[in-house]
Formats: C-alpha cells, sequence, structure tokens
C-alpha cells in the first residue's frame, strides 16, 4: 500500500514558501521516495521542490481568461509508504448474475407475474404492460410510445399471441438502450486518463470508485486516486481503505482542503509518476446548489491547466433508486461539467430499473456500468442484453 497525506496544511503560502520553513527542509528526500521515478518523468522545468503546493493563482485565474501555466510545482505529500500488500485475487468472472440480482428491482416485478396473469393478447394485457412500465420509472412520454407502438402493431395482427408481443417489448426495449451500451475505453495516449466522478450525496461515488480501482489493478493500469471530497473526514478515510484494499495511492489533503487543489496535486503526482489512470472523488452535492455545482466547474478547469485535454472522462454517479429525480440531477451535472459517462448503481435491491431507459432516451449518454451490489465485483460493464434479459426473461411468456 502506498499512501500520501499531506502533514499540514501550510498556515499561508508566505510560510510555506519561507526558505528553510518546517515544511521545507524535507520534502526532497520525501518527495524522492514517494516518487522514485518522478526524476525522470517530470518535466525538466518543474521545480522538485514545492513552495506552493496550490498555485492559488491558478485556482482564481481558473475563473477567468487564463494566462499561462508556469510548470507545476510539486506536492508535499509525506508519510513513507508501507510495502504494497499483494493485490486481491481478480474478480472472479460469474458471480451472482444480472438476472439474480436484479430479480427483486421494481421492473422485474411489476412485469414478472404480468404475462401469467394476462395471457391473451388483448387491450387489458398493454394496459396492464403500461402501467408496470410507468411503476417501474420508465417514464411517461418513452412508455407511451413503447405502448402506443405495440398496440398498433398488435391491431395490426403482427403478434400471433402474448408471448410474441412480449419478444417485441424486449427488443423495443433493448433498442433504447443499444446506444448508450457503450464501455468505458481508457486512452492510454492520455497520461494519466483523468476520471472524475461527480454525483449528488451517497449515490455510490467513492464505493464506485473503490470498486473501479479493484478493476483497473486487476486489469495491471498503474494508477493513482484522489481524495477530492473533502467536506467529511470521513470520506477521505473510506477510499482511503478502498486504496489500501487495492494498493493503490491515494492523494489526499484531508478536510476541507480546496477539492481543486487536491485534483490539481494528484494530477501533478499522477504525472510525476507516469500513472495510467487518476480517479478523482468529489463530495456529493445537490444539482440544486448552485455554489456547489460552480465548484465542479472549477475543479475542471483546474485540471486543464495541467492538460488541456483532461477530464477524459466525466463520470456521473445515480443511484438506481431515485427514480424520475435522476432526469434533473443528470440535467443540471450535465450543464455544470459535461458529463460523458454514466455509472447505476444500487440496481440490486429496490431500484426500479426504469430510469435507466428514461435516462438513455432523454440524453443518449454512454452508460459505462451498473452497480449490482456492494461488493468490488458488483459493478458491471453496462451489457444492454443482460440487462433486459434480467428485468424482463423471455421465460416470463412461456
Ligand atoms: N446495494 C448496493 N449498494 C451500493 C451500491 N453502490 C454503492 N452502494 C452503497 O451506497 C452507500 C453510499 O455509497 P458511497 O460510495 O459512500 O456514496 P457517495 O456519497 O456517492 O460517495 C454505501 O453504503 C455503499 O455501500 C450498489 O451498487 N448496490
Ligand atoms: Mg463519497
Amino acid at each position: 500500500m502506498l499512501s500520501f497525506f499531506r502533514r499540514k496544511k501550510p498556515q499561508s503560502t508566505a510560510d510555506a514558501a519561507k526558505p528553510g520553513s518546517e515544511h521545507e527542509s524535507s520534502r526532497a528526500e520525501e518527495l524522492a521516495a514517494a516518487f522514485p521515478d518522478a526524476a525522470t518523468s517530470a518535466p525538466p522545468a518543474a521545480p522538485a521542490i514545492a513552495h506552493e503546493p496550490v498555485p492559488a493563482e491558478v485556482i482564481a485565474a481558473a475563473h477567468e481568461v487564463e494566462p499561462a501555466l508556469e510548470a507545476p510545482s510539486s506536492t508535499d505529500y509525506i508519510e513513507p509508504a508501507p510495502a504494497p500488500l499483494p493485490a486481491e485475487s481478480p474478480a472472479a468472472p460469474g458471480k451472482p448474475g444480472w438476472r439474480e440480482r436484479l430479480r427483486g428491482t421494481g421492473f422485474a416485478r411489476s412485469l414478472s407475474g404480468l404475462f401469467s396473469r394476462h395471457p391473451r393478447l388483448d387491450d387489458d394485457l398493454l394496459d396492464e404492460i403500461e402501467t408496470a412500465l410507468i411503476t417501474a420509472d420508465v417514464g411517461v412520454t418513452a412508455t407511451s410510445q413503447l405502448v402506443e407502438s405495440l398496440r398498433k402493431r398488435m391491431k395490426a395482427r403482427e403478434f400471433a399471441d402474448a408471448n410474441a408481443l412480449l419478444i417485441a417489448l424486449r427488443a423495443d426495449l433493448l433498442a433504447m438502450l443499444k446506444p448508450v451500451a457503450q464501455p468505458l475505453r481508457i486512452d492510454t495516449e492520455a497520461k494519466p486518463f483523468v476520471l472524475l466522478t461527480v454525483g449528488v450525496n451517497g449515490v455510490g461515488k467513492t464505493t464506485t470508485i473503490g470498486k473501479l480501482a479493484k478493476r483497473f489493478k486487476d486489469e495491471n493500469r498503474p494508477l493513482m486516486l484522489a481524495a477530492g471530497d473533502t467536506f467529511r473526514a470521513a470520506a477521505v478515510a473510506q477510499l482511503q481503505a478502498w486504496g489500501d484494499r487495492n494498493g493503490v495511492p491515494v492523494v489526499a489533503q484531508g478536510q476541507n482542503a480546496d477539492a481543486a487543489s487536491v485534483a490539481f496535486d494528484a494530477l501533478q503526482a499522477a504525472k510525476a509518476r507516469g500513472t495510467q489512470v487518476l480517479i478523482a472523488d468529489t463530495a456529493g452535492r445537490l444539482h440544486t446548489q448552485q455554489g456547489l455545482m460552480a465548484e465542479l466547474g472549477k475543479i475542471k478547469r483546474v485540471i486543464q491547466k495541467l492538460d488541456a485535454s483532461a477530464p477524459h472522462e466525466v463520470l456521473m454517479v445515480i443511484d438506481g433508486t431515485t427514480g424520475q429525480n435522476a432526469l434533473s440531477q443528470l440535467r443540471q451535472f450535465h450543464a455544470a461539467v459535461g458529463v460523458t459517462g454514466l455509472v447505476v448503481t444500487k440496481l440490486d435491491g429496490t431500484a426500479k430499473g426504469g430510469v435507466v431507459f428514461a435516462l438513455a432516451r432523454e440524453f443518449g449518454i454512454p452508460i459505462r456500468y451498473a452497480g449490482i451490489g456492494e461488493r468490488p465485483e458488483d459493478l458491471r460493464v453496462f451489457d444492454a442484453e443482460a440487462f433486459i434479459d434480467a428485468l424482463l426473461p423471455e421465460s416470463l411468456g412461456a
């Protein structure tokens, strides 16, 4: 395990920069120990010792038209790392499958009994389907479209029986999800590939980062995590625990640090070490909290001071139990930072599941992963077929 915690934030920039200040004396050694390969990969202009861990002008300038940034200063991470723990064995494939995990969703439950109660192909069956879809959060517009199309086809005698209608419904639902089932591709040209996670409180951002850390680690990708949720000390510790478990370094400044500066420091560190992927956590915020939403924009701009192409993925985590409110969340976050991918979590348990269709239909933003449990292997690459099959098995109509 390798971890870096900032010892104590200097009181002021002036203090930090004071030659011979307590912050300066041992930094060169600490830095060398923490980043053994930094000397070869850091840009030559970059000073080896940090005098100003958080370039305030960078953050300030991020709000305006920005001047060119000086070569980045480095950080003052300390605490020599204990020996790395061996990574856990790779996530076993084929763990409890989608169908087993999604059985409890509102979608699966409301549709499972429907075809056996209404084996006849008639308007009642369509009405029941309509109610079930709306109840499962598919949304009124999407549901009406689906049901009206089925009704037309039924009147045109396209379906021989209820089972044929079920097959058509499955195909229509699949067609809604296919375009958004686009897995995340790590561009290894980006050094590092910066993944910024966003979303409201409690949706599963930190847990998802932990699961991703395990996944990337198993893929032998050098990676680093940034503890950008500085609102709660527990949030930093939570990320740190995931880092420890997977032998992944975590860059943190502790509670109440400036989230943008954590991201900036982490990106600097990741660049210096030749890290392939950097995942930044952020504090949860309500999409209605304008100040906090603006802070996300600031994090993004500060990151872009070091790499104009970053973040390479803005991954929004959405709680699958949220229902239609997920749509307004995504709208606001997208407006603030430009969401490029989604993770829908908690699809095990009591989620209705239908919100996935509503999101796909309204935004067309790629859905990268689905969270179907709390263990590391429960973050699955979003698979439209597996998802439909779990919610609406073909066997329902048999
Ligand atoms: N059942 C289930 N729980 C999850 C999933 N993802 C996250 N959680 C739980 O949701 C809670 C909040 O997660 P956390 O990562 O702290 O949310 P954050 O505030 O967005 O960082 C924790 O108890 C997680 O274990 C999931 O896919 N399924
Ligand atoms: Mg969190």
